[in-house]
């Protein structure tokens, strides 16, 4: 308790008129039990064998201190082997998966695999589904991809998903009709650590910047604290309602670890219909997706089928995800991810090449960046998608709370730790009315299930644009205790988190 970042944090979590016990602790490391939240060990995993006739796939993934080539620029991180992204981990839906960790990281890790419906003791959560996996040690996880999509893993540990930490993961439909010639899984990425400074650092220095005193007191907590932070320029009329969109000043933006001096390249053939696999694994970036010289058609989000979409543009948020089916031209284009609201590091760019020409600039602007850009929860689910109609059992209230002044982020009045879980009861469908009482956009993601929008589209992952509501409707058929969080990782790690635990 020496540590002067915790010891402040105590005074301003005090603010708060709460229990002091500092939510935040586990900001000052990278690894750890966060304070406050339930002390439970769990032992080894849980054994789950295959059933008879599950395919086996199995793999291994090696967490350890690993030194990247960013276009000829050197930096120090931790990844999943000896890139970023990690490699691909692939399935069929159905599936049995038997993934080992091995952490070779000077700190504790986990893998979560977000967006998959799976067995909650695999989820990857310390502290509330699993213990930390130490330095040196391995875990297995055991569990059964149920359902077709694009999903990525990560560590839920501290801000380790803002080094390499991340690989993409595609759980293929055993009944997919084959709409598409070639597959581009495309991974967008916002780059700091190795570049001076580590994503630990750039949050003790996002709470230390965040001063000691909240315009409104902590009324904070209730919300408008951020009014202080930025402009809101991003909610006049005719631009995206995302407000102010980020905390972090990121150096570089990757495709597929590659910044757009160095672009990753797709060769394909004038006519091929690509299926792009777009997965946002940024810590603290919303992009705007475009590929130059065509309209995309979106098929998919978050592993769910939607009434297709022509579009020039999507947004796409920290742990969405968006499939889309391009028809290629032929020549050399840029699919460009632009960052939303940052005013240095440039964009991410790579290359679709389907015939002759020189390379864009890096600095390209595709006439489809400012055409018809989609807000992805505005998009109408397939008919296969919707949940079945039903009124809900039980309805709980969700708030998104904090500011950037000080830097302090919670869900239901409190920072993670110290707020109440959300609890549901199996067999129930849940209303979560759920509100961004904040000046700035978070994607909100729920483990172990995924939710209905009113509209009925299915997401795991939705971007809340400032003082956005939602009723998100699920059905409570995955038991186990579960984490609700914002994506943004700096602001889940500052508290903007809580359970959803099922009770009896
Ligand atoms: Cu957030």
């Amino acid at each position: 308790m020496t540590n002067p970042l915790l010891s402040r944090r105590t005074l301003l979590v005090g603010g708060l008129g709460l229990a002091s016990v500092g939510a935040l602790s586990a900001c000052t490391s990278s690894g750890g039990n966060k304070a406050g939240m339930p002390s439970r060990t769990f032992g080894a995993p849980s054994s789950v064998s295959p059933s008879a006739g599950q395919k086996v796939v199995e793999a291994s993934l090696t967490a350890r201190p690993a030194t990247l080539d960013l276009a000829g620029r050197q930096v120090s991180t931790w990844a999943y082997g000896e890139a970023a992204p990690g490699p691909l981990v692939r399935a069929t839906a159905g599936d049995f998966l038997r993934v080992t960790l091995d952490n070779q990281l000077p700190a504790d890790t986990t893998i979560h695999w977000h967006g998959i419906r799976l067995r909650n003791s695999a989820d990857g959560v310390p502290g509330l589904t699993q213990d930390p996996v130490k330095p040196g040690a391995k875990y297995v996880y055991e569990f059964t991809a149920p359902d077709p999509g694009t999903y990525f893993f990560h560590p839920h540990v501290g801000v380790q998903l803002d080094r390499a930490l991340y690989a993409p993961m595609v759980i293929d439909d055993p009944a997919d009709p084959g709409r598409y010639d070639a597959e581009w899984i495309v991974v967008l990425d916002d780059w700091i650590d190795g570049t001076g400074t580590t994503p630990d650092d750039v949050l003790k220095k996002l709470i230390a910047d965040g001063g000691t005193t909240s315009p409104g007191g902590m009324g904070g907590m209730g919300g408008m604290g951020g009014m202080d932070h930025g402009s809101m320029g991003g909610m006049s009329m005719g631009t995206p309602p995302w407000g102010d969109a980020g905390d972090v000043q990121y150096p570089l933006f990757l495709i597929n670890g590659k910044p757009a001096t160095d672009p990753d390249v797709l060769t394909a053939t004038p006519g091929q219909k690509v299926r792009l696999r777009v997965i946002n694994a940024a810590s603290d970036t919303i992009f705007t997706v475009a590929l130059g010289g065509h309209r995309m058609t979106i098929t998919e989000t978050d592993g769910h089928a939607v009434q297709p979409a022509e579009v020039d543009a999507f947004y796409i948020g920290m742990g969405e995800r968006y499939d889309a089916i391009v028809t290629v031209k032929d020549g050399v284009f840029p699919l460009v991810a632009r960052p939303f609201g940052k005013t240095s590091g440039g964009q991410a760019v790579a290359l679709l090449r389907t015939g002759s020409g020189a390379a864009p600039d890096p600095g390209v602007t595709p006439a489809e960046l400012s055409g018809q850009v989609l807000i992805g929860s505005q998009l109408q689910p397939a008919e296969s998608s919707r949940l079945p109609n039903k009124s809900p059992d039980a309805t709980v209230d969700l708030s998104l709370q904090g500011s950037m002044k000080p830097y302090q982020w919670g869900i239901n009045g409190a920072p993670f730790g110290q707020n109440e879980p959300l609890t549901v009861k199996a067999g129930q469908r849940l209303r979560i009315n759920a509100t961004n009482m904040t000046m700035m956009t978070h994607p909100l993601h729920l483990h172990g299930h995924t939710f209905a929008l009113p509209s009925g589209l299915r997401k795991d992952t939705v971007l809340m644009a400032p003082m956005q509501s939602f009723a998100i409707d699920l059905d409570a058929d995955n038991a186990g205790d579960w984490m609700i969080h914002c994506h943004n990782i700096y602001h889940a790690e500052a508290g903007m988190m809580i359970a959803l635990n099922y009770v009896a």
